[in-house]
């Protein structure tokens, strides 16, 4: 992106808070006002919905920037706050957990029995010889014991990495091996798409590779065949014979509690290192402030998997420090049947949904008599996170699940920010379709030019966070030089050529701000396609697309063009009603085109569309627009390892050489 990026689509629709949310809503207008008299004063208030075994004495450190330390001097013990405090409160037998298993199996935990198995747990890693500072990996499905291994990890001291179940023998061995990881927690496998679903395989191979591993603790979900080696130990032949006694001693502030690895679009996936007070802190807060959480009242759901950050963050640190009631959920959203999800809203009269773009697209898709189908009414705050939504999608989910009631909460974040930064706050942000709006309070979002100024209203550029914050990741495991390089040298004091003394953070992603100041995200700055010397961001080319009523879900690349520079390319998944057949495939695809230039401008009309039944994504929803790139530029695939579906490639590629 050399210049500044084009603003072409314009958003006019507004939705005001429900007043009666708004008049009981956690956070009100003034904390927006409070946290920016005094910054660090609001965040030492929120740090205080935290139990602290010894209070910090200083709320920042920044005396060596970027490299940031939040509440220094504080000690505390994440599990004792996830858990312990409800049940000494007095709400031990309030539920915890409703767990659904793909197959319709259940379980409900209480707080109370969280503890248990919790302190369980954290008595078996310490008899396999974890101690505080081990690095431990998780490798399992969405089942309960997941959260309890986290939680046990975070009790004893000891830094989880959690890797997706479904990731390849490779992608989980160079985790392990980057972080010397003593001991895997898995299971046999888990169910996904009605079956069973192996991951002890991966495993077996993945530690034959790694030296560092000790001992591997194996949950039994689906009962397959197993092969075992010394070093297997059963998760119920260990942990569910371990005392429940267990006494959670308080860690320093800045005690790492996990690494998360991040692919990013090239090179060795970077370990992403959150510590223990700031992070708690933020996803506390936030978790309580974005989705207005009454933990008496609510049931809250979020449909991410743990191996992903909004897992970490909104499924055990956040909801669980506040005492949520949640429901988690094993398999994908179409076993047995495409209502799964609607089901579920309804069975637990779920009133919090936090979800991301590419499963509602899909839902789009599957159409809007599944859900018409059910009583939503329980639900009073919807959220969306993983990628920009497209207005089009957002007044989907607003209109067939919020029925037009509920507030929708676009939450802006990243594994490295740890916690939600710009998101619309439910009880007081007027929300506009497809825009994240404003940084939260204590938060300091903007965006800029290539020469680091702000850009004024209208215009679009680079977003950059300009003050540290409490979640903020602390280094690359075992890279600090990277981490200088990836996020603090393209701005500020971290750049060569700068003579600014300001730390600059660059997310790598596009935003724009519109009339009123509100954020738009426009997708990461390496997918900007540079097309006749206009900068465009593939986001805006994909809500336009989407707005189209054929047209379910799309996306867009810039592959290389001889006149252009590089030229728009679409990929597109049709709705599922429409003819694509012969003649009516072609007369779509000129509509398209057209319906593009209409929306946009005849700059952003793509050069080709393809119809494609499906699209390369990873584990956590987001497009691989890499891929597509591939494609398009008739170039052989690179690292397909984060790939959800490997499968799916083959079907575009096939697409591609026939031209349909
Ligand atoms: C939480 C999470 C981070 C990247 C981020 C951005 C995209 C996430 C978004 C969004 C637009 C939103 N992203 N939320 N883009 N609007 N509400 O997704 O973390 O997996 O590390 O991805 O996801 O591009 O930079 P992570």
């Amino acid at each position: 992106m050399s210049e500044t990026l084009e603003n072409l689509s314009s958003e006019t629709r507004q939705f005001p808070p429900p007043e009666a949310l708004a008049a009981a809503a956690n956070v009100k207008a003034e904390a927006y006002e409070e946290a920016k008299a005094d910054r660090l004063a609001f965040w030492a208030e929120q740090a205080d919905r935290l139990t602290w075994a010894k209070k910090w004495d200083q709320v920042l450190d920044w005396s060596n920037p970027p490299f940031a330390k939040w509440f220094i001097g504080g000690e505390l013990n994440i599990a004792y706050n996830c858990v312990d405090r409800h049940v000494e409160a007095g709400r031990g037998d309030k539920v915890a957990i409703h767990w659904e298993g793909e197959p319709g199996d259940t379980r409900t935990i209480t707080y109370a029995e969280l503890l248990k198995q919790v302190s369980q747990a954290a008595n078996t890693l310490t008899d396999l010889g974890i101690t505080a500072g081990d690095r431990v990996a998780i490798y399992m499905p969405m089942i309960p014991e997941a959260a309890v291994a986290m939680l046990a990890c975070a009790r004893v001291g000891a830094t989880h990495s959690v890797v997706f179940g479904g990731f390849s023998v490779d992608a989980l061995s160079t985790r392990i091996a980057d972080a010397e990881a003593k001991l895997v927690i898995t299971a046999d496998g888990g169910y996904r798409r009605g079956k069973p679903s192996a991951l002890k395989p991966t495993v077996d191979e993945a530690v034959a590779k790694s030296p560092s591993i000790e001992n591997v603790l194996v949950v039994r979900r689906t009962g397959q065949d197993v092969a075992w080696t010394d070093k297997d130990k059963w998760w119920h032949e260990t942990v569910e014979q371990a005392s429940p006694e267990h006494e959670a001693q308080a860690f320093d502030a800045e005690h790492p509690l996990f690494i998360l690895y991040t692919s990013g679009t090239t090179g060795k996936p970077k370990g992403i290192l959150h510590t223990t007070g700031g992070y708690l802190t933020q996803v506390s807060y936030t978790h309580n402030a974005v989705f207005d959480l009454k933990p008496e009242t609510d049931v809250y759901w979020c449909t991410a998997d743990i191996g992903w950050v909004t897992g970490h963050s909104y499924i055990v640190y956040g909801p669980l420090s506040n005492g949520a009631t949640q429901v988690m959920y094993e398999g994908t959203p179409d076993t047995p049947g495409r209502d799964r999800f609607w089901q579920i809203v309804d069975k637990y009269k779920v009133s919090i949904l936090y979800t991301a773009p590419t499963l509602i697209r899909t839902m789009m898709k599957w159409g809007d008599d599944i859900p018409a189908g059910y009583d939503l009414s329980s639900l009073r705050v919807l959220g969306s996170v993983g990628e920009p939504i497209n207005p089009e999608a957002w007044m989907w989910y607003r209109e067939n699940i919020g029925r037009n009631r509920t507030p929708i909460v676009d939450t802006w974040w990243q594994t490295e920010t740890g916690g939600v930064m710009i998101s619309p706050l439910p009880g007081v942000t007027a929300t506009k379709p497809g825009s994240a709006m404003t940084p939260l309070p204590g938060i300091t979002a903007d965006v800029v030019d290539d020469q680091a100024q702000s850009v004024p209203n209208g215009g679009g550029g680079f977003l950059v966070l300009r003050d540290p914050w409490p979640s903020m990741l602390r280094t690359i495991w075992g890279d600090d030089k990277r981490f200088l390089d990836t996020y603090w040298s393209r701005f500020g004091a971290g750049a060569d050529s700068s003579s600014s003394d300001e730390w600059i953070y660059f997310a790598g992603d596009g935003a724009k701000k519109d009339e009123d100041g509100a954020l738009w995200l426009l997708g990461r700055v390496d997918d900007v396609m540079l097309v006749s010397g206009h900068n465009i961001s593939t986001t805006e080319v994909e809500s336009a697309l989407v707005s189209h009523p054929s047209v379910a879900e799309s996306a867009v690349v810039g592959a290389t063009d001889p006149t252009t520079g590089q030229a728009i390319v679409a990929f597109v998944i049709p709705r599922g009603n429409v003819d694509t057949e012969g003649d009516a495939g072609e007369q779509l695809n000129v509509d398209l085109r057209n319906h593009v230039a209409k929306t946009l401008g005849p700059i952003a009309k793509p050069r080709q569309i393809m119809l494609v039944p499906e699209l390369p994504k990873t584990r956590s929803g987001k497009i691989m627009r890499r891929l597509l790139k591939d494609v398009a530029e008739n170039r052989s695939l690179g690292d397909v390892t984060t790939l959800q579906d490997s499968a799916v490639m083959d079907l575009i590629s096939k697409g591609m050489n026939t031209g349909k």
